[in-house]
């Protein structure tokens, strides 16, 4: 438990993102964040597909292999939660799609399966902008700097409860939101496993 509180203070400031829980082990501990359910972290260096692969990279040209993410996953005591996303060593001032999605990381991108929605879209695809909305979804779309890292957050108005996501996905492009296309982002480049 030590090290995941140590994790996420690893998010929260700007500090190296695999080195961070090391220095932050020798920071007095912060008071717990709620009573509730405790936070998550998945950290992970981007690979190719394996067996307990936390980050798995489908497109090395646009993530490429060794490049870092860490997500963490931060419940509030007002029944709100949090959900941010950190990346190193993508390639410069790029723009890049993220959400969060249902299934677990596979072998092909496609296995995530579709985003995560509070409210389920009856229709599948969901492009309809109703459901598939940054409020009803979990969008972390960022762009990088000039050194590869990039960074979001998603605020969320409920917590996670018996219907849980397992990954985040990272796409090609920007999310869109027009009708038809709400929700698309490109190619799915690359995925995070999250114990959410
Ligand atoms: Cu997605």
């Amino acid at each position: 438990m030590m090290a995941v509180r140590a994790g996420v203070m690893a998010m929260v400031m700007p500090v190296t993102l695999l080195g961070g829980g090391a220095m932050a082990s020798a920071r007095p501990q912060p008071e717990p964040l709620s009573r509730g359910p405790e936070p998550v972290l998945a950290l992970g260096r981007f690979a190719g597909y394996g067996p307990g692969q936390t980050a798995v990279t489908y497109d090395p040209k646009l993530v490429p292999s060794g490049a870092a993410a860490a997500v963490a996953y931060v419940p509030i005591a007002d029944g709100h939660a949090s959900v941010q996303l950190r990346a190193q060593g993508l390639l410069p001032n790029r723009r890049y799609g993220a959400h969060v999605h249902t299934n677990a990381c596979g072998s092909k991108g496609e296995d995530a399966g579709p985003h995560f929605q509070h409210v389920q879209d009856p229709k599948t695809p969901s492009t309809d902008p109703k459901f598939a909305n940054p409020r009803n979804e979990i969008w972390l779309d960022f762009t990088t700097d000039g050194q590869g890292n990039g960074f979001s957050r998603a605020a969320l108005e409920r917590r996670f409860t018996d219907r849980r996501p397992h990954s985040v996905i990272v796409h090609a492009d920007h999310t869109h939101t027009d009708p038809g296309h709400a929700g698309q982002a490109g190619a799915r480049l690359a995925c995070i496993n999250v114990d959410f």
